[in-house]
């Protein structure tokens, strides 16, 4: 065991994140991308020492060679796949592995291997050589393979993949080691979780192959500014390229027609738009929302690199009270999610995603908080192109007094933030950053902790606002005061006063009063709900049936209406589906707070919300329209 211990602990010292920009894979004039997902290899290392990959190099040759395998979906996490217990609840590492080709016509190109992401810490060898190394799920990593691949034959790729949450991971757990042979056999541990969600594991999205030119486009970064008196809008772009530094380029912003609007030959620089057409959420503009424009970045020469990035103009600002898209006030009237469902676990999944926003429009949602890690870029796509606001939430969930003052976990979380703000830095749907979930910002050495990861964060990134959402009470809270918009989770008539929501009005009330008298800052209530089991009733209602979900939250709609319009700039409510959960004695089979089943349909709730979400937005519609239209 001890084996086991050490390989990890050495594997996150030496962990690498290669590059400086993370583009999303997208093919162009010079670029081709070719899809590794499909049906791959896979083995458990169940072994005594938990090691014997690595003892036995399994990397070095088919993974079929050294052992018995089982056909395992790429994109998916492995749990729910089979039927055998030990892959559901496995700890340690996973091994994948599948034969790949590649054209000769690739043979001058640059060659990158890039995963989407794969929980949670993963080693790619190719050809039996380590091409990359990440520490973390949820976030893309890839590495330059040009020289790695055989033109010749088949090449295998083989993925190490550990899902061990330990002190210096994001989420935060640890493992138990049960030494009492009179209870346990040798050699037992268990995973201790901090969250409230299962720790589903494997190569959760898209694995590609792409090329780029020798000279190549590596990062882009844009952002807008909006002068709603004038109505002129100015994209503010900087572009970074690797190779030929000479090389010439052309820099052009396309309407969503494709006709070319504004042009420049540098690879920085300010493009002025005249009469824009901005990017709004879709409740904000009944006309045109989520308006895209797209920056055409082409080097010149005969070998050339293209990118097209899709640019959404607009800004977002806070002050004291309100929170302002456009300079327009907005009001976040959302829900919370998880990437969760049957069979694939937190595998993406395009058919699932497509199905969640049309729940989500159906519901009359407006905004999401990607609870609790950076959900896929897929769906960051819809929410760009549907208008959907965006809380980009780190994986920062459960990090606890005793985890504070570990400065590894400091260092990983400054570089996870580091590695969001890179890849989702150009979404105009992203409009806050939610550093962290329920975090114990009441002791006295969150406070250093906090005040380094959100300055970070707002160092990366001057143009949104940022927060952490906090369960603890305005008394004692001790990190808020680094935030700029407070969201708070509140469970009043659930974990508290289980089966009294009459008293639900007067608590929201009361703790609102106090937490505006001690800040000067928006308030946005992050969480908000009751568990229900779907098909259970009851009248008058009790805790975990339908009834009791509708009169929970409606007490929580009166109490917050008597603050719209006022400082309260949302309310989001846990949780738009049921999802999966560690077994506990608490949880039947999952949470079940969902306002949905874990397959999406809807309980009663969802009618009461879908009822105040579309008549919230239809009224604004009529009081914001002079607002809305430059
Ligand atoms: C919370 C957590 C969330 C849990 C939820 C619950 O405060 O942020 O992760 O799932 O409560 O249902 O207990």
């Amino acid at each position: 065991m001890d084996k086991f211990k050490i390989i990890f602990t050495l594997s996150i010292l030496i962990s690498i994140v290669c590059g400086k920009g993370m583009l999303y894979p997208r093919s162009s004039e010079g670029r081709q991308i070719q899809s590794l997902d499909g049906m791959w290899n896979f083995r458990i290392d169940d072994s005594p020492t938990r090691n014997e990959g690595f003892d036995q190099k399994w990397y070095s040759r088919p993974l079929s060679i050294t052992g018995a395998v089982i056909p395992m979906a790429v994109p998916s996490s492995y749990n729910d796949v089979t039927e055998d217990k030990n892959i559901r609840d496995f700890v340690g590492w996973a091994w994948y592995d599948r034969e790949f080709f590649v054209t000769k016509e690739w043979q001058s190109r640059r060659l990158v291997l890039r995963f989407d992401s794969a929980h949670y810490y993963c080693i790619v060898y190719v050809n039996g050589a380590e091409a990359v190394r990440h520490n973390g799920g949820h976030l893309p990593f890839e590495a330059e393979v040009s020289n790695m691949i055989n033109f010749d034959g088949p090449n295998y790729l083989t993925v190490a993949l550990n899902n061990t949450l330990s002190p210096t991971t994001l989420p935060p757990g640890t493992i138990s080691y049960k030494t009492d042979t009179s209870k346990y056999p040798e050699g037992y541990f268990v995973q201790n979780l901090q969250m409230d969600f299962f720790n589903y594991a494997g190569i959760h999205r898209h694995v590609r192959l792409y090329t780029t030119p020798k000279t190549y486009i590596d990062d882009i970064t844009v952002t807008t500014t909006v002068d709603i008196g004038s109505n002129v809008a100015y994209v503010i772009y900087d572009i970074q390229i690797i190779g030929d530094q000479a090389v010439g380029l052309t820099v052009e912003l396309l309407d969503s027609e494709g006709v070319v609007i504004q042009g420049a030959p540098t690879s920085n620089g300010t493009l002025k738009v005249m009469n824009p057409t901005l990017w709004w959420p879709y409740t904000m503009n009944s006309g045109v929302p989520a308006y895209l424009y797209t920056l055409k970045v082409a080097l010149d020469g005969s070998d050339i690199d293209v990118y097209r990035l899709p640019v959404g103009i607009r800004v977002v600002n806070v002050t004291s009270d309100k929170f302002l898209i456009n300079n327009t006030p907005f009001y976040c009237h959302g829900v919370d999610k998880h990437e969760d469902s049957d069979i694939r676990g937190k595998g993406l999944d395009y058919a699932l995603i497509a199905k969640d926003f049309n729940m989500l429009k159906w519901l009359g949602v407006n905004c999401f908080r990607t609870s609790h890690y950076p959900y896929a870029e897929e769906i960051l796509d819809q929410a760009d192109q549907q208008g959907i606001v965006i809380i980009d939430e780190s994986p920062g969930v459960g990090i606890k007094s005793y985890n504070f003052d570990n400065q590894d976990l400091l260092n990983h979380h400054l570089e996870v933030m580091s590695e969001m703000y890179r890849r989702d830095k150009n979404r105009p749907s992203v409009c806050m950053w939610s550093v962290a979930n329920e975090p114990d910002s009441d002791s006295a050495n969150s406070v250093n902790y906090f005040k380094s990861v959100i300055g970070h964060t707002r160092q990366l990134d001057p143009t949104r606002p940022v927060s952490f959402t906090s369960d603890r009470d305005y008394s004692n809270d001790k990190c808020v005061q680094f935030v700029d918009v407070i969201m708070i989770n509140r469970y009043y008539g659930w974990y508290s006063d289980t089966g009294h929501p009459e008293v639900i009005q007067r608590q929201v009330n009361t703790n609102f009063l106090e937490w505006r008298k001690l800040y000067n800052k928006p308030l946005l209530v992050s969480e908000f709900g009751a568990g229900t089991v779907a098909g259970l009733h009851m009248e008058p209602s009790m805790a975990f049936t339908e009834e009791y979900q509708i009169d929970v939250l409606s007490q929580y709609h009166q109490a917050f209406d008597q603050h719209i319009g006022k400082f309260l700039v949302g309310e989001l409510i846990w949780n738009f589906a049921d999802f999966m959960t560690a077994q506990n004695p608490t949880r039947v089979v999952g949470n079940k707070k969902g306002i949905l089943t874990r397959q999406r349909q809807p309980k009663a709730a969802a009618q009461l919300v879908r009822n105040r979400y579309n008549s919230m937005f239809h009224s604004s519609f009529k009081r914001d329209r002079r607002l809305c239209y430059l």
